[in-house]
């Protein structure tokens, strides 16, 4: 991780995302590609701690990525990123015009971030959810259920649209390609999902998605 104090610059104006490769952040990663205006990503490897250290922690106290700094404030949570990339970048046309479809936009968004992403956590980190190892492998199995029903259910809410709010590529699709890519390094049958794996294929002819998925050598993603 370098260049943090550019966070600290109040005139910077370029946005600054701080990101770990594979992590959630991807989804605010490909977002900002999208956008084509010039922005700054800083590597923050969480396997390093680097997330933890006392340089990220006065940009983020909660020591997660993403966050995004803009003119020396910082936005945490994908579903705040990503919808603030969606307004402040109109002409993409990644966030819908409509009041509703924009509440359903960040509706499915925080699905996201509160459902697979927890089922996600749990596999991961069952330490956090209980102080009882007996109990990790139970809650790792009950997280890998709920992570696979979750995927099911994306499958499901893309069948017959093609993108994830319909017709139109908006900032919840970059969100909905990390949890395919995390089902895959999760060893679950993801090629069965066929309305995802073509969502997952429509991600991927999009020079955007090739270029931060290379910038981030995302091995799962293919
Ligand atoms: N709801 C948050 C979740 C952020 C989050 O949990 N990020 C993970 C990476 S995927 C992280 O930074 N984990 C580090 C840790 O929990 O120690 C968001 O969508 O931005």
């Amino acid at each position: 991780m370098n260049d943090i104090s550019t966070v600290r610059d109040a005139d910077t104006r370029e946005p600054v995302l701080f990101y770990s490769p594979g992590a959630c952040s991807l989804a605010s990663h490909i977002a900002l590609e999208e956008t084509g205006k010039p922005y700054k990503a800083i590597e923050t490897l969480l396997a390093q701690n680097q997330h933890m250290t006392p340089e990220y922690l006065a940009v983020n106290p909660r020591g997660k990525v993403p966050a995004l700094a803009v003119g020396g404030r910082v936005i945490t949570e994908n579903t705040a990123i990503l919808t603030y990339i969606g307004l402040t970048y109109p002409e993409t046309g990644m966030f819908p015009a409509d009041t509703i479809e924009q509440m359903q936009c960040i509706a499915q968004m925080a699905w996201f971030s509160n459902t697979p992403h927890i089922f996600q956590r749990a596999r991961f980190r069952p330490y956090r959810f209980t102080d009882r190892e007996d109990m990790f492998d139970n809650i790792r199995a009950k997280a890998t259920e709920g992570y696979w029903e979750a995927m099911q259910e994306v499958d499901g809410l893309i069948d017959g649209k093609r993108w994830i709010m319909g017709d139109v590529y908006t900032v919840a699709d970059p969100y909905a390609l990390v949890f395919y890519g995390w089902g895959m390094s999760n060893g679950m049958p993801m090629e069965t999902l066929v309305n995802y794996t073509r969502h997952k294929d429509q991600m991927l002819q999009r020079k955007a998605v090739r270029t931060v998925l290379e910038r981030e050598k995302n091995p799962h993603i293919k």
